[in-house]
């Protein structure tokens, strides 16, 4: 394809390429950067290649450590954006001082977040995995297994084991390529949906904060509930699935508040109703069915009022686009 043989030109004419993902990272951010380092490492031996930002340290024993790159390699860098929509979005704020940006990317675009540089946005795709991954197969890169196992995370936790909208045969083909790499597809889920006994106490608590009403499942979690069970904001904030099969609902959302104020709001339908729409229109973003929004205090999150809009989403007729 024309714009990943783009992208693999630009990406071939800079001597150090630094990786960077979104905040709070996931499996597929993390996955999509270890597994292009990886890929590029190979395909390029005598540049630099980093992936930079948290990762997911309890990942990287398995799947590999993300790098530290000092101040100074960051001027004249390509800097490499993967599962994000925009340099504001980016964990690092190094992305800022790179010489050029490019970008692999599966969210919904919106005005709010330009990205006015080469790119492969691919928001119909469940995983940005897929899209790093066909890049690489356009270009005949060779695919290492540690890179392998690190997409095929990715895909798998984007897709929900395959089960979320946007899962396709495609997907499944993808899949199918990074296991003939060979990579241990059992091991790659067990550690992608390992839930440590902590976590798994604190979804019941969580199951039973949580509400019904309008259409809408919902759950504002403060730092006292939490912290009770010794786990981490980011480890509270990632739970929203668990709220899905409570009730037949729209929409489920989860609102957790962090010990200095900050609220993450992470809204979904498995019902087919739209949330980027209502995320973006509170300041957030994400996919059709995904997508959140983010506050730096407590006082600044509508609670009730992003309720209300989940409560009025627009049921996505897929027949009515293309
Ligand atoms: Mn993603």
């Amino acid at each position: 394809m024309q714009k990943y043989k783009e992208l693999f030109d630009i990406i071939a004419s800079y001597p150090r390429i630094l990786i960077y993902g979104h905040s709070l990272p996931d499996g597929d951010c993390y996955g999509c950067q270890i597994g292009l380092r990886n890929v590029l490492r190979k395909a390029f031996p005598k540049k630099e290649i980093y992936a930079i930002g948290t990762g997911i340290p309890q990942f990287a024993a398995y799947f590999g450590e993300m790098d530290v790159v000092p101040d100074d390699k960051i001027p004249g860098s390509l800097g490499v954006l993967v599962d994000v929509s925009c340099l504001r979005r980016v964990e690092k704020e190094s992305v800022n001082r790179c010489a050029a940006w490019i970008k692999f990317d599966h969210h919904t675009p919106h005005d709010n977040e330009p990205f006015p540089y080469p790119m492969a946005l691919e928001p119909e795709r469940v995983s940005c995995a897929e899209v790093v991954v066909d890049f690489c197969l356009d270009n005949k890169l060779y695919i290492p297994p540690s890179a392998a196992a690190a997409f095929y995370l990715g895909i798998l936790t984007d897709s929900g084991h395959f089960a979320f909208h946007g899962t396709t045969h495609h997907t499944l083909y993808l899949a199918s390529v990074l296991i003939k790499q060979g990579i241990d597809p059992k091991k790659v889920i067990e550690y992608a949906f390992y839930q440590p006994p902590e976590v798994r106490r604190y979804i019941a608590y969580l199951k039973k904060q949580a509400q019904f009403d309008n259409g809408v499942t919902y759950a504002y979690m403060k730092p006292s509930d939490w912290d009770a069970f010794g786990i981490s904001f980011k480890q509270a904030g990632d739970l929203v699935n668990c709220l899905a099969g409570m009730n037949r609902c729209k929409v489920y959302c989860l609102f957790t508040e962090d010990k200095n104020g900050v609220v993450r709001v992470e809204l979904r339908s498995n019902q087919n109703y739209e949330v980027q729409p209502i995320a973006a229109s509170f300041g957030g973003g994400g996919h059709r069915f995904a997508a959140g929004i983010d506050y730096d205090k407590a006082e600044d999150c509508p609670t009730q009022a992003i309720i209300d809009a989940c409560a009025s989403a627009s049921l996505y007729n897929e027949k009515t686009e293309e």
